[in-house]
């Protein structure tokens, strides 16, 4: 059976209820994971309270501002898993960010600064995150981390954060490599698209959705609580043997080749 019963997981990546992470955190819940949230604090406040109010009902145990640019906030969020759980066994890695200007218009423009930047956010975060919680994982472990197809396909506008996918999911099969021994599992979910902030703010992403209504096996698209069922399994002991890979939870639609 799905039973996460005393397991300590961190996610990341909440920032509102149509957020991916939201759907994960739930079914964690749901599950019974005892839960430690992140957000990405602002100047006035205003993200940690939306989140606190939001996450409240799932009555997380740790809630820690972390914005993964930030050296001292990493460090200080893993300081207080440390002292307060001593352990961590599972790590959600739910976040990407790309300057609005390089997600239109051709990859040969993208500055150097944007480029650092997508890479920074979305792709050395998962490096970085899962160096603080290897010493947390003794009893082993499962790192989960969000991609898009758009990071093994070309997808017009996606840009320089399928450049950014493709190298997370590259991290996820390098870091499972490395941690496997440890018994620290590493994995990525492919979701269809999904309207959330983060997809919401891209041009076009309504037409992106009617079209994978029209061509996915299942003639829909998929819901953040179908992406939270998939890594709450891949988090679980029934993938003991699941490791390095990226597992698509699209309605199908990466199989169609017209
Ligand atoms: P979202 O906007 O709800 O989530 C993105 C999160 O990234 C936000 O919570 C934001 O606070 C966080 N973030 C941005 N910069 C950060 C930083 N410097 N430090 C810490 N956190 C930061 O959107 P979402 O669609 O739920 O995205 C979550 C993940 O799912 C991303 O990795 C995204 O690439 C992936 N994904 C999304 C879709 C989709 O269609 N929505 C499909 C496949 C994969
Ligand atoms: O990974 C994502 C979202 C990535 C994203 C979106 C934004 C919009 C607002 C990263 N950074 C930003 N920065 C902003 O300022 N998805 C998989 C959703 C998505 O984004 C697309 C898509 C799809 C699908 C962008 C272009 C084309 C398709």
């Amino acid at each position: 059976m799905l039973d996460l019963t005393g397991k300590k997981a961190l996610v990341t990546g909440i920032a509102n209820n149509r957020s991916i992470a939201w759907g994960i955190a739930q079914q964690l819940h749901k599950a019974g994971a005892n839960l430690g949230i992140t957000y990405l604090p602002d100047d006035r406040g205003r993200m940690e309270k939306k989140v606190a109010e939001l996450v409240d009902p799932l009555n997380p145990s740790l809630f820690l501002p972390c914005n993964v640019q930030d050296e001292i906030q990493i460090q200080s969020a893993f300081e207080a898993i440390r002292s307060q759980w001593g352990k961590l066994d599972i790590l959600i890695h739910c976040l990407a960010f790309a300057n609005k200007e390089d997600l239109s218009g051709g990859i040969s423009d993208t500055s150097r600064s944007g480029f650092s930047q997508a890479m920074d956010i979305s792709t050395y975060s998962l490096i970085q995150l899962s160096k603080e919680a290897k010493p947390l994982m003794q009893e082993g472990g499962s790192i989960v981390t969000l991609t898009y197809l758009g990071g093994v396909r070309v997808v017009p506008n996606y840009n320089v954060m399928g450049i950014a996918k493709a190298g997370l999911e590259a991290s996820v099969r390098y870091l499972a490599a490395e941690l496997g021994p440890q018994n620290i599992r590493v994995n990525a979910i492919s979701a269809g698209p999904i309207r959330t902030l983060a997809s919401s703010a891209v041009g076009g992403i309504l037409d992106m959705i009617h079209h994978v209504e029209e061509v996915a096996p299942l003639r829909r698209t998929v819901t953040q609580m179908e992406v939270g069922n998939a890594v709450a399994f891949l988090c679980s002991d029934l993938a003991s043997g699941i490791t390095g890979q990226v597992l698509y939870v699209d309605a199908g639609y990466e199989i169609m080749g017209m």
